[in-house]
């Protein structure tokens, strides 16, 4: 004992730093289709092991296989790799438009695009998420125009948040999209009071909380968890584990927990784990998930193991904090290219009408560009009247806020 008296603390550290060879080959990846889909009803009790899991659908040769698999057809799959592909189209010309001087600040989706695509259409209308920044594509899945996002991005004229929210950082009511708080958990804890608030007025509306690995540490998230859990509330808790929390690996927030998903054992809620990069197991898991919910059965933990491809933002540079090439050793692979593949093995879909719609999907998105500059952008163009900072926060501008108005001259 020749520490007694002794104390240390531990900080964990990420297995590679730059410069050094990536490796994942402490993440357990099981065979697609090898995870059982237990009723919805289940004991929680009986399958607590899920939380160690991760239910895949897709296998390497591109098939869907397995008790998860078989609940889209065709047409819904196609239309699923249309949104992830607009996405990512989406996604590097903000990107672009940002380099440009267009707008001040963007975050990409890349290598995330099947979280939020797919679960958006397990959803149904009146539903509400509760996002983070990193789910754009709950917008693009439920036809919300990509010209109202970018011109959110350029806070210009037609913005529909008027300047007042950082660019991406979008609501919508209509389109079950909460207003994204740039404090980062908070948004956990009000999906499960809107849950119970929708339980308290016998509606049949559910909610989904969003957060990411490294928000998981805020006590926000855990104070949700002790409310969803003990009032059963009508609400899908996602954690979205795409390895990083800016330059902060995923060990750090999960600690001594061996996932995410095992977060939610303690509370008795029934918590998943899925492949992110897989369409169909993330609708298929979200599904069940809001099945539960739907049906009074209460919370549902889901983790989707994921990889954040790109920068954590546009004021992020990766290459100070992980090897360049750990995205391509991830070995879950790319969601669109998976999705693609699946659907060239089912006869419904070609190299060939890939790179066509690749340059459709490019077009529209250039179009929908075109008409948000022509409302302007950062520094160019029209901008939200000054006098729109002091209106729609309250019901009566109180007297305070009424001088500086009359101040400012608007
Ligand atoms: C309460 C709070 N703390 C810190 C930040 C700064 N911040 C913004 S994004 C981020 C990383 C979040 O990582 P994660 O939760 O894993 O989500 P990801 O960006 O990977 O999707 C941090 C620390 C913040 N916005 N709010
Ligand atoms: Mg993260």
């Amino acid at each position: 004992m020749a520490d007694a008296g002794m104390l240390r603390f531990h900080v964990p550290e990420p297995e590679v730093r730059p410069g050094g060879t990536p490796d994942f080959s402490n993440v357990t990846i099981p065979k697609a289709g090898s995870v059982p889909r237990p009723e919805v009803n289940v004991d929680p009790r009986t399958i607590r092991d899920m939380a160690f899991s991760i239910i895949r659908v897709l296998n390497r040769a591109g098939e869907a296989v397995g008790p998860w698999a078989g609940l889209l057809t065709d047409e819904e799959l196609l239309e699923g790799l249309r949104h992830m592909m607009t996405l990512r189209s989406f996604d590097a010309r903000m990107q672009m438009a940002q380099r440009q001087g267009k707008t001040s600040f963007y975050m990409q989706h890349l290598g995330e695009e099947a979280v939020s695509c797919a679960f958006r259409k397990a959803l149904q209308p009146g539903d509400m998420n509760f996002p983070t920044y990193r789910q754009a594509g709950l917008l693009i899945a439920d036809g919300y125009p990509m010209v109202a996002m970018m011109n959110q991005i350029y806070s210009n004229e037609a913005d529909p948040l008027k300047g007042r929210q950082l660019p991406i950082m979008y609501s919508s009511k209509e389109h079950g999209f909460f207003s994204i708080s740039g404090n980062l958990a908070t948004q956990y804890i009000q999906a499960v009071g809107w849950a119970m608030a929708s339980a308290i007025s016998n509606d049949s509306r559910i909610a989904a909380a969003w957060i990411g690995d490294g928000s998981t540490a805020e006590s926000d998230f855990h104070a949700a968890l002790v409310f969803a859990s003990t009032y059963k509330a009508p609400v899908v808790l996602n954690v979205v584990n795409n390895q990083w929390a800016i330059s902060t690996f995923q060990g750090i927030a999960r600690g001594g927990s061996g996932t995410f998903a095992a977060r939610g054992l303690g509370f008795g809620i029934p918590s998943l784990r899925v492949d992110g990069n897989d369409y169909l197991a993330v609708h298929a898991v979200a599904k069940w998930a809001i099945e539960r919910a739907r049906r009074n059965l209460g919370p549902t933990l889901v983790e989707y193991v994921t990889y954040r491809v790109g920068a954590h933002s546009s004021s992020d540079d990766p290459s100070a904090y992980r090897p360049k090439a750990e995205s391509d050793a991830w070995p879950l692979g790319d969601p669109i290219i998976r999705l693609k593949n699946h659907l060239i093995h089912k006869q419904v879909w070609t190299e060939q009408r890939h790179i066509q719609a690749e340059a459709e999907i490019l077009e529209t998105v250039i179009a929908a560009q075109k008409e948000a500059e022509s409302h302007g952008t950062l520094h160019a163009g029209g901008k939200p009247s000054t006098r729109d900072m002091f209106e729609g926060v309250y019901a009566e501008t109180p007297p305070h806020l009424r001088r500086q108005r009359q101040q400012a001259g608007v």
